[in-house]
């Protein structure tokens, strides 16, 4: 060998691991914790693009401001009585600390769980899956499977990934169906990942005795903005659509806002801001994708499920205003509840089922909404993962398996609870 390849080769691996270890772009970066009185404010500034909510719980409130945005954000949250305490004073450096070991546990991992090309069996679970290897294990289960399950492709998204749609199909004519959505939320890694659970749960192993249900899951529903988040920003969270001819250069349209029911009561037309609802309803091919699709199993659609992080708590509607209750709310809080203990019962994690809108944080658009108005679905949840903030969307892949464990148990008992 000649002898001045090992140090190139050094050198190279050393620029590699440079370029993609490399959170610059978040230098400066901060997360508050708001505290003082509940306010619109913070939703208001989040409108505007001047932060970035990144619970919807109003036990945490943990927000991020960008550095040319500390100054005017700091002073119109005095002005408003809100206080707020720096929890991590530059993102670049947390995010890397945190990247950096992903990244070697990723490595390790190689050595006892496979998914390549030739071979996916099974979903990862000691590690956040790439866009790629989730489509190689859902076309894998689809040969292995076929006809008990299908897998078809609903739409693209706007970098040309397709949107995939797995039917795990019951053996009855007139079956109820679940739907299941992960993975809207791009930075929200922990949904596709227990969404993946869930399918492996449901197709190959105790599922079989919920077959009285046809299941549908769409588990990356936002496959452009999940893999920007390996890519570009691991904080990213909307689609990656180009935004240009709007009244700005941003990317990206939030998809949990873009749905067609109250479009615009609890969102931004900001197209800089984390939760732009988009220039139209369903402007969006993954918004416009997921609903064609559902709206072919309307009448037979019973719930639907829309995978989230962060802050454990399980969510149903109305999304859009507290002022209304939802017709079947004693229902849909009996039901949340028997998830909540079932979840408890594997490694006691609290999830708190609570109304979405609850005190001063509306959003509309979103699928939960959408679906609990416009189908037959009668249950409508959307499920905030773990944890409670000490992470939040940088969750470690080690949480993977326990929150599989916890939600597949929290999940066996709405099916045991609905009809
Ligand atoms: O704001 C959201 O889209 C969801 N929270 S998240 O932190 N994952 O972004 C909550 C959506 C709850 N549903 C409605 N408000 N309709
Ligand atoms: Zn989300």
């Amino acid at each position: 060998m000649h002898k001045m390849l090992p140090l190139l080769l050094t050198t190279l691996l050393a620029c590699y691991r440079q370029t993609e270890g490399s959170y610059q772009y978040l230098a400066g970066h901060q997360i508050w914790k708001l505290g003082g009185k509940e306010s619109a404010l913070p939703g208001q500034l989040m409108a505007d693009g001047l932060l970035d909510i990144l619970d919807h719980s109003r036990k945490l409130q943990q927000v991020r401001v960008a550095p040319h945005h500390i100054d005017r954000v700091s002073e119109l949250l005095q002005k408003d009585g809100i206080s707020y305490e720096i929890l991590v004073d530059d993102l670049a450096s947390h995010v890397e600390g945190i990247e950096n070991s992903e990244r070697r546990r990723r490595d390790v991992s190689g050595n006892h769980q496979t998914c390549t090309e030739s071979h996916c069996p099974e979903p990862l679970t000691d590690v956040y899956m790439r866009f790629d290897q989730m489509e190689w294990y859902l076309k894998q289960l689809n040969e292995t499977h076929y006809p008990n399950v299908s897998l078809s492709s609903i739409g693209k998204s706007h970098e040309n990934r397709d949107i995939w749609l797995l039917h795990i199909k019951s053996n009855k004519p007139d079956a109820r169906a679940i739907w299941i959505e992960g993975g809207i939320h791009a930075r929200e890694r922990i949904s596709p990942a227990v969404a993946f659970g869930l399918i492996s749960k449901l197709a190959t192993g105790d599922g079989a005795k919920y077959n009285d249900f046809d299941f549908f899951l769409a588990p990356m529903a936002n496959p452009d903005g999940y893999e920007y988040t390996f890519t570009g920003d691991r904080m990213w969270r909307k689609n990656r659509r180009a935004n240009s001819h709007q009244r700005s250069n941003c990317y990206g349209v939030d998809l949990n806002r873009n749905w067609d029911f109250k479009f615009g009561v609890g969102a931004s037309n900001y197209p800089c801001s984390e939760v732009y609802m988009g220039p139209s309803p369903f402007s969006e091919p993954e918004t416009k994708a997921l609903k064609d699709a559902m709206l072919e199993r309307n009448g037979s659609l019973l719930m639907l499920f829309s995978l989230h992080s962060y802050g454990q708590d399980l969510l149903y509607p109305w999304g859009w205003t507290s002022q209304e209750e939802a017709e079947n709310k004693d229902e849909l809080v009996r039901v949340g509840q028997a998830f909540a203990e079932g979840a408890r019962e594997i490694h006691n994690h609290d999830y708190d089922v609570v109304n979405s809108a609850g005190g001063l944080y509306y959003a509309s658009g979103a699928t939960d909404d959408w679906a609990y108005s416009e189908t037959s679905a009668r249950y409508a949840y959307t499920l905030e993962l773990r944890d409670k903030g000490e992470r939040g969307f940088l969750l470690t892949s080690e949480a993977i398996k326990p929150s599989i464990e916890e939600v597949w148990n929290g999940f066996q008992k709405i099916l045991q609870n609905i009809g």
